[in-house]
C-alpha cells in the first residue's frame, strides 16, 4: 500500500514538474461581439453604441414577407433577452463592482436607433441548394442590412444580433460600428440527425434548428428511420410506426413534420429526408416482413436482412411511401441511403442466388446496383436523389444531377473518383460527432476543409462540385438528454469551415488556434444565452448566461 502511494506521488511530482505554470482565469477568454462563423469581409471601429429597448427598432425598407416578419419578431426577442441577462447580472453584482460609465468616453456615440432592412427581391417559398445567402451590413446609429434574397437577410440579422456584447461590470449591451460583406464558402452546410437509434422530441429538433441558425448552417439531414425503430407515421402504411416505433409516443406525425419544416424554412434551413434503402431497414420488417430478404445459414432461415430486391412488392411499397414523404418534405432532394448493405445475407438466399444467375450477375453488388437503378426513378420529377458513397462505388449509373455523400475515408481518396465522374458531392468523413476525443475536441473538426484536401495536381477536377459538408450525429450514443451538448459547439467548428473564407492549412500549433478558441468560447456562451446548452469548448472558463 505504502509503495503504491509513493509511486502515485512520484507521478504527481513528475507531472507538476513537466507542466507549464498555471495562470488564473479562463484558458481562452471569450471575445466580445465577434460573429461566428467569421464573416468573409469585416471592418470594426472603436466607436460604439448602446442598445436601449424602447429606443431601438427594426424597419423594413424593401420587400417584406412572412419569413421576414417572423425574423424581426424573433431577433427583437433575442435582443430583449440579451438586455435582460445583462440587467439581471448587473443587479447581482452591483455591490461588488462599481458600474463603469460611458458618460465621458469619446468612443461612445449614444443609443443605437434602428436597423433598416432592405430586401430587394421577393421572398422565395423555401430555401434550396442554390439559394443566395449574401448580405451586407453596416452598423451605425442608423444601421443598414441589405440583400437580394430573404436568405441573405436572415444571415445578416444573425450577424447583427451577434455583434452585441455585454460589457463587464455594467449593465449595458453594446455594439461597435462595423461593416460586413458576407457570403458562404460552401453552399451545403448540413447536420445529420438520426431519430431511429434514439427518438428525439420535436422540441429538441426545433432547438437544434435554433442552434443551426446561430451557426449559419442550412441543411437538416433527417435520417428518420433505420434498423432499430420506425418513428415516421405514415398515412398510407400506418402499421410501419404502429409496430416499428419504440413506443406509440415516439413518432413523428404529419403535423410534427409540418411544424419542423416550417420552423426550418423560417430560419433558411432545408429539411432533407432520408429513407435509407435497401439496408438499414430492419424496422420496416416488423409490420412488412415480406419485403425483407430471408438470410440463410446451413440451409436454415436465421433472420431477416436488407430489402428483397427481386420482388415487385418491395418497389411498389417504396414508391407509394416515397410519394407520401415527398408531399410532406418540400425539398428538391431526397436521400435514398444505399449504405452498408448486408450482401452476405443476399448471397445466402437460394431465391436470390437463382435470380442473380437468371440475370447474369456474378456478385451481390450487382444486385445493389439493380435495386438502386429501380428505386431512383420512383422519385419521379419531384425530387433528385442523394446517396451514400457505396452506391457510386458499386457502379450504379447515377443521373448526372444525383449528389453523392462521402463518409468512409478522411481525405481526398473517395472524393476524386466521384468528382472525376462529374458528380456533385457532400463530404462528411471528417465530421463524425459520435467519435469523441478528449476535452472539447472541436480542433480535429476544424482542421478539415474538403476542397483543400484535393491535391493541387488534380487541376481538371471542378472543386465547386464539392458542394459542402455535413456533421453527422449518429444516434447510437445520444438520446434526447445529451444530444444538444454532444453536438454543440463541436458542430460550430464545422459550420465555420463551411462558411468562412479559406484559411491556410490548419496546424494545431499555430497561434491562430488561440484566436479561434477565444471566438468559439464566445459562440458557445452566446448559444447558452439563447437556450442552447452547448458544452464548454476549451476547458477552464466561465459564461454569464
Ligand atoms: N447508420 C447508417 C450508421 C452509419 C451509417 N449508416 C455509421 C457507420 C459507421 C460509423 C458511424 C455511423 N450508424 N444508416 C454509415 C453512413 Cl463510424
Amino acid at each position: 500500500m505504502l509503495r503504491r502511494i509513493v509511486i502515485f506521488n512520484a507521478f504527481c511530482v513528475f507531472f507538476a514538474a513537466s507542466l507549464s505554470i498555471v495562470e488564473p482565469g479562463p484558458a481562452f477568454p471569450a471575445t466580445k461581439g465577434e460573429v461566428w462563423p467569421k464573416p468573409q469581409q469585416e471592418t470594426k471601429e472603436w466607436n460604439y453604441y448602446k442598445l436601449t429597448p424602447g429606443v431601438f427598432t427594426f424597419t423594413v425598407k424593401g420587400k417584406t414577407c412572412d419569413i421576414l416578419k417572423a425574423a424581426i419578431e424573433r431577433y427583437a426577442s433575442i435582443l430583449r433577452t440579451t438586455h435582460h441577462i445583462a440587467w439581471k447580472h448587473s443587479k447581482k453584482i452591483r455591490k461588488q463592482v462599481e458600474a463603469r460609465s460611458t458618460d465621458s468616453d469619446p468612443d461612445f456615440k449614444g443609443a443605437l436607433k434602428e436597423l433598416q432592412i432592405n430586401l430587394s427581391a421577393p421572398c422565395e417559398a423555401y430555401p434550396h441548394l442554390e439559394m443566395n445567402e449574401k448580405y451586407s451590413l453596416n452598423v451605425s446609429a442608423v444601421s443598414k442590412l441589405e440583400s437580394d434574397s430573404i436568405w441573405g437577410i436572415l444571415r445578416g440579422m444573425e450577424s447583427f444580433a451577434q455583434l452585441f456584447y455585454l460589457a463587464k461590470g455594467y449593465k449595458d449591451v453594446l455594439i461597435n460600428a462595423t461593416q460586413i460583406v458576407d457570403f458562404p464558402r460552401y453552399t451545403y452546410r448540413g447536420l445529420l440527425i438520426d431519430t431511429s437509434r434514439h427518438y428525439l422530441t420535436v422540441a429538441n429538433i426545433l432547438r437544434t434548428l435554433d442552434a443551426m441558425e446561430m451557426n449559419k448552417m442550412n441543411v437538416l439531414h433527417w435520417h428518420i428511420v433505420d434498423d432499430q425503430s420506425f418513428p415516421y407515421q405514415s398515412e398510407k402504411f400506418p402499421q410501419l410506426s404502429l409496430q416499428g416505433a419504440y413506443d406509440p409516443s415516439m413518432v413523428y406525425t404529419k403535423t410534427n413534420i409540418n411544424q419542423i419544416v416550417t420552423y426550418a424554412r423560417d430560419r433558411g434551413i432545408r429539411v432533407l429526408p432520408e429513407f435509407d434503402v435497401p439496408g438499414h431497414t430492419r424496422s420496416w420488417g416488423v409490420a412488412y416482413p415480406s419485403i425483407l430478404t430471408k438470410c440463410y445459414q446451413y440451409g436454415q432461415v436465421v433472420g431477416l436482412g436488407p430489402m428483397n430486391p427481386t420482388i415487385n412488392v418491395t418497389y411498389k411499397m417504396i414508391g407509394d411511401l416515397f410519394r407520401e414523404v415527398q408531399e410532406r418534405f418540400p425539398d428538391k432532394y431526397f436521400h435514398l441511403g444505399g449504405d452498408e448493405v448486408a450482401m452476405d445475407c443476399w448471397s445466402s438466399n437460394p431465391d436470390l442466388i437463382k435470380f442473380m444467375q437468371e440475370h447474369n450477375m456474378t456478385k451481390p453488388s450487382e444486385l445493389h446496383a439493380y435495386f438502386m437503378t429501380k428505386v431512383i426513378p420512383l422519385l419521379g420529377q419531384k425530387s433528385k436523389p442523394i446517396v451514400w458513397q457505396e452506391v457510386f462505388d458499386e457502379g450504379v449509373k447515377l443521373p448526372s444531377d444525383a449528389i453523392v455523400q462521402v463518409w468512409k475515408t478522411v481525405g481526398a481518396q473517395d472524393m476524386i473518383p466521384i468528382l472525376s465522374a462529374g458528380h456533385k458531392l457532400i463530404y462528411s468523413a471528417s465530421w463524425y460527432l459520435d467519435y469523441l476525443a478528449n476535452g472539447g475536441d472541436w480542433n480535429k473538426f476544424y482542421a478539415a476543409d474538403p476542397r483543400q484536401m484535393i491535391p493541387k495536381h488534380y487541376q481538371d477536377l471542378d472543386l465547386n462540385n464539392i458542394l459542402g459538408g455535413e456533421a453527422c450525429m449518429w444516434g447510437e450514443s445520444v438520446d434526447d438528454r445529451n444530444f444538444i451538448s454532444r453536438v454543440w459547439p463541436r458542430t460550430s467548428a464545422v459550420a465555420e469551415k463551411l462558411w468562412s473564407a479559406e484559411q491556410p492549412r490548419y496546424n494545431y500549433y499555430r497561434s491562430s488556434v488561440y484566436e479561434v478558441s477565444c471566438r468559439l468560447e464566445e459562440q458557445a456562451c452566446r448559444m447558452n444565452r439563447r437556450g442552447v446548452h452547448a458544452q464548454p469548448p476549451n476547458g477552464p472558463g466561465f459564461c454569464i448566461a
